[in-house]
């Protein structure tokens, strides 16, 4: 899958365990898709490997059919095992050299990054495909991290008009409209979408909010 199609996507979802229970994963993420959904990644925290490549392998054809690119969160071997479009990886993951090394030339990289530093290091590397910027907001889904506010999202997007960049981070339909006027592009939903009555409705209206 090219990096243009992150260039395109709007929203990103992520089928966290911290809410989603492994019952539940293949609706949530049926229901994500049907909602228009254009990027989703699978976040198993703590999680067995061979839970999350089971996992993985069950929702990849549900996003691929859809035409949705598929992220696996940490596990290069995982996204290399079961040929999902990409892996996600924070700072104190691997390098870029050892997930490429595990992955090959064509699986798609997204990286954490928490400052204007980190997207500039991680945007010098040709090799990054995407960025998380955030947390915007303190969130009980990355309970460790100081938030970084909105000031620095139109700059960010300013210095790399070419990575897509997905603000994340306590974000809901009802702080988007304020994010994009700061300057966002596109956006990550954890708890909001998982949280949400009727995922799909979520999902289509959140998007709309999204320029
Ligand atoms: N990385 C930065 S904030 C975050 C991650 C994975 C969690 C975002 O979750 P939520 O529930 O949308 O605030
Ligand atoms: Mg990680």
């Amino acid at each position: 899958m090219p990096r243009t199609t992150l260039l395109h996507a709007k929203l990103y979802g992520i089928v966290d365990l911290g809410y989603a229970a492994p019952s539940s994963l293949i609706r949530v993420t049926a229901e994500m898709v049907e909602g228009g959904i254009d990027v989703i990644q699978l976040r198993a925290k703590g999680h067995a490997p061979d839970e999350i490549e089971r996992w993985a392998e069950a929702l990849l054809p549900i996003c691929r059919e859809a035409g949705v690119p598929f992220f696996v969160n940490d596990h290069a071997a995982i996204a290399v095992a079961i040929g999902a479009d990409g892996v996600h990886v924070g700072q104190d993951d691997a390098s870029m050299d050892e997930v490429r090394a595990l992955i090959g030339p064509d699986l798609l990289v997204g990286r954490s990054t928490h400052s204007l530093a980190q997207a500039a290091a991680a945007a010098a590397d040709p090799r990054t495909d995407c960025i998380g910027f955030g947390p915007l907001f303190a969130t009980p889904t990355k309970p460790d991290y100081v938030p970084i506010g909105t000031a620095e999202i139109r700059e960010v997007h300013e210095r790399h008009p070419d990575l897509p960049i997905f603000c994340i981070g306590g974000i809901k339909k009802e702080n988007l409209p304020d994010l994009v006027a700061a300057g966002a592009k596109r956006a990550v939903i954890v708890s909001g979408i998982l949280q949400a009555p009727d995922i799909a409705a979520y999902v289509r209206s959140a998007r709309t909010l999204l320029p």
